[in-house]
């Protein structure tokens, strides 16, 4: 036996095609190549077109890997007949794509004659900068110009988004907002058979399925390639059709991805279900793997070499090429001819491709990652909304707390912004679990502001899809706890889009979230969670926390102009325990409520903290949210009882840090206390101190209260492992009579501070 099946699978074709025998006439091509069918001989001959090129994609991934240009083998052969479906799909119909539709790109290429798929692929797979969609940052099936976004390896995670998508259409049509696509147009998304067990997949159809029995408008197609195995473990027969036939809301349908009339009678049956009835459909095609995994597989550890010649033996090409010559539509020779000829043209394009430029500096790598206009992002956060007449107006001179100002920062991102949708679990008729959104479901109606189904990553897939198309979503996480249930969503999916479509597709977004700790009476670790480490280390994202209502309008501004003018993807994390806090310093004292909302014009330019008693010297303290109310009441309690003037810091940036501020902001008192009310293990405060001593070095003594590493109790005990007020007062204090440096050391004054730190000063 050949080790190389590429080579074995390349001659079995070559034989078979010429062991055929040429048909006695030639037959009229625009004629059905079988009795009450619809697919005629010409689209036939074009299919097996397409599925020529792809075989060929695929050796060619095995020959530039054999001489190290290129980087990529996992293909399509086997899976080939799914050409039938980017037949059947329009160009402007958004398809969400797992590795092996091949020959649906291999087709869909062909509707745009500026592109060349042939080219475009190998200059995936030689990860040069050339390469249209990824700009050589990953070997991805994508086309800006042909609505193909391009997909991550994490098998499943395209589906919520893909359903998203679908919502997206009809909501726009819905809500009569432009699209960049015709407004029947429907979302595919595909997969392989191990894929649809994953818990996203199950969610994905799920959530499509929940909205369709409710008359809500999802028009995708779930586009299942059913080869049997996933890597190494077989799908139990029967499993996918048992699985998915009797799914409520949504129809199943299956072809033979070897037979290419029967597999396009199926395809076709199920486009047009969902492009007329806008309901959910499962084209269920069962295909073979050829070549392993990818051709790092070894497939004879798991397979026998007759099961995989047999396999070999089901080579959809072997049947396609039988049915264009037995129809009279090619003869053998022409056949061969076409095979050949892609396969001298990819050949030919192998030194042109390998040397193509790289991506070859951290620059251009990271140049489409998290693009940043931060004077245009101002520009558009001071923008005022359009005044509507007989709109709620929020009457000036009343005092309210975060969680109304908030409320009225989402009322006027609604108004600023008719693409804006905001969505989530109870932010209805309910609004929200903390009153959040109460009132602008009525406001806006039930196509703007609505509910959807317990499913985080349902959630976010639902904004990241939306967003492809031009929407402004505005998702609604109910606890930070729970961003887990769907972190893949933002981490893998939403934040790498820009990056790996070289920026040519966008998923804006500002997820909020309800977050952090010190809820009274309401809580133990899942409704107080203070982590934000999972967020912090996402590449691109930008996370940002209020403290304070005036903020939350001012930051929340920004946040929806980051991604209107940028694109990028915000969380807005708003403080629970502040929502309806109004003291400060002393019951009554209202000082932590607004006075004001902030007047059109103003809003957080990009990265700004916001600093409290300037003119204080003794030292810094820096926090956040929670933290920084209590960093606030602990700095009046050290001037008041120990005559130490702390000014105080609230980041409200959490990432990326604003290292400058907080450099300046440092080496103005030459102390800086960081009160972090995150865990200390990948919490802000590390990296705070970190950042600061590699820039101030000794010029800067620093110190640090931070959460304890452990999950937070129910009841009073949770504030035993918070920072407190005492413990800030009392980690200020130590570092303000801390001797040393506080103002940026001479290296006489040095020697002087190291005297006296050792008891020494003075002799
Ligand atoms: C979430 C996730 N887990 C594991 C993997 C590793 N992996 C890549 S492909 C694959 C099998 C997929 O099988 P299937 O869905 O049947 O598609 P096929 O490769 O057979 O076309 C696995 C486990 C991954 N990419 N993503
Ligand atoms: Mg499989």
């Amino acid at each position: 036996m050949s080790a190389n099946r590429a080579q074995a699978i390349d001659q079995q074709f070559v034989q078979f095609v010429r062991g055929l025998e040429p048909a006695a006439h030639r037959t009229d091509p625009s004629a059905p190549v079988r009795e009450g069918l619809r697919l005629t001989g010409a689209t036939l001959v074009d299919l097996v077109e397409a599925q020529l090129q792809c075989r060929i994609l695929d050796l060619a991934a095995r020959e530039l890997r054999a001489k190290d240009q290129g980087y990529y083998t996992i293909g399509s052969a086997g899976h080939e007949g799914n050409a039938v479906v980017g037949e059947l799909l329009r160009g402007t119909d958004p398809c969400f794509l797992h590795y092996r539709s091949g020959g649906l790109m291999a087709q869909r290429f062909k509707k745009d004659p500026t592109c060349d798929g042939l080219r475009d692929t190998l200059l995936s797979l030689v990860a040069s900068s050339d390469d249209p969609i990824s700009g050589g940052r990953h070997k991805v099936w994508g086309s800006a110009k042909l609505w193909v976004p391009p997909q991550t390896s994490t098998i499943a995670s395209q589906l919520p988004k893909a359903v998203g998508c679908a919502v997206g259409i009809d909501r726009a049509k819905r809500l009569k907002l432009p699209l960049p696509i015709p407004t029947d147009s429907i979302a595919c998304v595909s997969f392989g058979d191990a894929s649809l067990n994953h818990s996203t997949a199950q969610g994905a159809f799920n959530a499509a399925g929940w909205m369709s029995v409710q008359q809500l408008p999802v028009p995708v197609l779930f586009l299942c390639e059913d080869n049997g195995i996933g890597i190494s473990v077989p799908t139990p027969e029967g499993w996918v059709q048992r699985s998915m036939a009797g799914r409520p809301g949504i129809t199943y349908f299956t072809g033979d991805g070897r037979d290419l009339p029967d597999a396009y009678e199926a395809a076709a049956a199920a486009i047009d279900h969902v492009r007329t009835t806008r309901r959910p459909a499962f084209l269920h095609l069962r295909t073979v793997r050829l070549l392993g995994h990818a051709g790092s597989d070894i497939e004879t550890e798991y397979r026998s070499l007759e099961e995989i010649e047999a396999v070999e033996r089901l080579d959809p090409l072997l049947e396609s090429a039988r049915l264009v010559v037995e129809a009279g539509l090619l003869t053998p020779d022409e056949l061969l001819g076409r095979y050949e000829g892609i396969r001298a043209r990819a050949r030919g394009l192998y030194d042109e491709v390998s040397k193509a430029p790289k991506l070859t500096s951290a620059r251009e790598v990271m140049a489409s990652l998290a693009p940043l206009h931060p004077d245009q992002v101002l520009a558009e956060a001071r923008r005022a909304p359009p005044a509507v007449e007989g709109a709620r107006k929020a009457p000036q001179g009343r005092q309210r707390h975060l969680a109304a100002m908030i409320n009225i920062g989402l009322q006027e991102a609604l108004r600023k912004y008719p693409e804006s949708l905001l969505f989530g679990e109870d932010v209805a008729r309910k609004g929200g679990v903390y009153h959040v959104t109460t009132g602008l479901w009525k406001e806006f109606g039930p196509g703007k502001v609505f509910n959807t189904l317990l499913d985080e990553q349902a959630i976010l897939g639902l904004a990241l899809g939306a967003a492809h198309l031009g929407l402004l979503p505005i998702p609604e996480i109910q606890y930070l706890a729970y961003v887990h249930n769907a972190e893949d969503q933002l981490r893998g999916e939403a934040c790498s889009l820009q990056y790996f479509s070289n920026d040519q597709f966008r998923n804006p977004c500002v997820v909020r979230v309800a977050a952090f700790a010190y809820q009274k009476g309401f809580g133990g670790h899942f409704h107080n969670d203070n982590s934000v480490a999972v967020l912090r280390d996402i590449p691109g994202i930008v996370v940002v926390t209020p403290s304070r209502g005036d903020d939350a309008i001012e930051l929340l501004r920004t946040a929806l102009a980051l991604a209107k003018v940028d694109g990028r993807v915000v969380c807005f994390l708003e403080p629970i325990a502040l929502y309806m806090t109004k003291d400060l310093y002393e019951d009554g004292d209202g000082l932590w409520l607004s006075q004001e909302v902030p007047p059109p014009g103003k809003a957080t330019p990009w990265l700004e903290g916001r600093l409290y008693h300037e003119e204080a010297r003794d030292l810094t303290i820096v926090s956040y949210a929670n933290g920084l109310w209590r960093s606030l009441r602990a700095a009046r309690r050290l001037e008041r009882e120990h005559g130490i003037k702390a000014r105080v810091l609230d980041l409200r940036w959490l990432q990326p840090l604003n290292l400058d501020q907080l450099e300046r902001e440092a080496r103005a008192t030459g102390k800086l206390l960081v009160v972090d009310e995150c865990r200390r293990a990948g919490g802000l405060g590390e990296s705070i101190v970190a950042g600061v001593n590699l820039r101030c070095g000794e010029a800067v003594q620093t110190s640090l209260v931070a959460g304890e590493d452990t999950y937070l109790p129910l009841g009073p005990a949770m504030q035993a492992v918070l920072p407190q007020e005492a413990g800030i007062l009392a980690a200020a204090l130590e570092l303000a009579r801390r001797s040393g440096p506080s103002v940026p050391a001479s290296p006489a004054g040095r020697a002087a501070a190291t005297l006296a730190a050792h008891g020494l000063a003075g002799r």
